[in-house]
């Protein structure tokens, strides 16, 4: 039916449409924008309508909980990587594997059900991840070429560089998506080895306390080196959390290493040298799963961690 709405009797009124869908459902087509349906919608529940959320107007359908959680996960996550595991997940892949493995359960072919059971626990430590960026924080001396490598490494001038120590304050944070992956880079202070901290002062000195809480939170930190200094720096002191990163390659003499020998990355902002390899190296170290078992995140992934006790719960039959 095509008529005009007037609710209450105030204003003009809404042209629309109503389709009869079922016995008892109906769909109301109105004009665009947020204004037209909120006015018809207000007036609906004038006249005693329940306003629901669109995932509880999912589940209230009778739409498999997988689904729901996969429609309102895909909401928010952000680049394709993530957006392609949960298409998967919402066209069934997750479902199918728990089904199968429910089935194997029953069958008493228990050997068989824990090996892709196994499998979906080690997935799910990605699939938990699919709707928070990955952070990783740059860090290191003052001067030593962070903000040039964020830059660098966003593809636009997010971050002031400038050969004045001490120029980044806060913690700055860039989005980005590296090969397929949402990133937050986030950008820190830099610190003062030399003259020691206390040669910088105020809201510099805030800013590197900043940094240092940055640091304990990241899932992966870069600790950027000018590469004239990287001979000083003991690589016996990064952590499995750190990538040490050179940079300034182009006022080197002599030959970088690659990372698999020297487990340095080399780059230069001012070139673009070894950036591509960073974004690749950083890409390795926060998903090693890609590289270390192709094609553990083809199939179904846990993605809520109410699936993850669903999965810990078959594992434990
Ligand atoms: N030649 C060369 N110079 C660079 C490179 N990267 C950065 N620089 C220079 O090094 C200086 C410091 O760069 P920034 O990127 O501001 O360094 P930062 O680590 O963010 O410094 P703070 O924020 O002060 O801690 C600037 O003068 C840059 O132009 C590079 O790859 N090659
Ligand atoms: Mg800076």
């Amino acid at each position: 039916m095509f008529g005009r709405w007037t609710g209450a009797g105030e204003g003009p009124g809404e042209d629309l449409v109503v389709v009869r869908r079922g016995a008892d459902d109906l769909e109301i087509h109105c004009h665009g924008g947020l204004a037209a349906s909120e006015a018809v919608i207000a007036s609906l529940e004038q006249f005693g309508a329940a306003r629901q959320v669109w995932p509880a107007w999912l589940r209230a359908g009778g739409t498999p909980e997988i689904e729901v959680e996969a429609r309102e996960a895909l909401a928010i996550a952000g680049g394709p990587k993530a957006v392609r595991l949960l298409s998967r997940q919402l066209a069934g892949g997750l479902e199918a594997e728990i089904v199968r493995a429910k089935a194997l359960l029953a069958d008493g072919r228990v050997a068989e059900a824990r090996v892709a059971l196994d499998r979906l626990g080690r997935a799910a430590r990605v699939g938990l991840r699919l709707t928070r960026p990955w952070r990783v924080v740059v860090a290191g001396s003052v001067n030593a070429g962070k903000s040039s490598l964020v830059n660098a490494l966003a593809g636009h001038a997010r971050s002031i560089v400038s050969s004045e120590p001490g120029t980044t304050r806060d913690l700055l944070e860039t989005r980005v998506v590296l090969d397929g992956w949402e990133i937050d880079l986030v950008d820190t202070a830099g610190l003062r080895e030399e003259g020691g901290d206390d040669a910088a002062i105020g809201v510099e000195q805030a800013g590197i306390a900043r940094a240092v809480a940055a640091r304990e939170e990241a899932d992966l930190v870069l600790r950027v080196v000018d590469g004239r200094q990287v001979g000083m720096t003991s690589s016996a002191a990064v952590s499995n959390r750190e990538l040490l990163v050179a940079s300034k390659a182009d006022l080197l003499e002599g030959a970088v290493h690659p990372v698999e020998t020297s487990g340095v990355v080399w780059t230069s902002a001012t070139s673009g040298a070894g950036v591509a390899a960073l974004a690749a190296e950083i890409v390795r170290r926060l998903v090693p799963e890609e590289a270390q078992e192709p094609g553990l995140l083809d199939g179904g992934v846990p993605f809520t961690e109410r699936q993850v006790a669903l999965v810990e719960g078959l594992r434990g039959r």
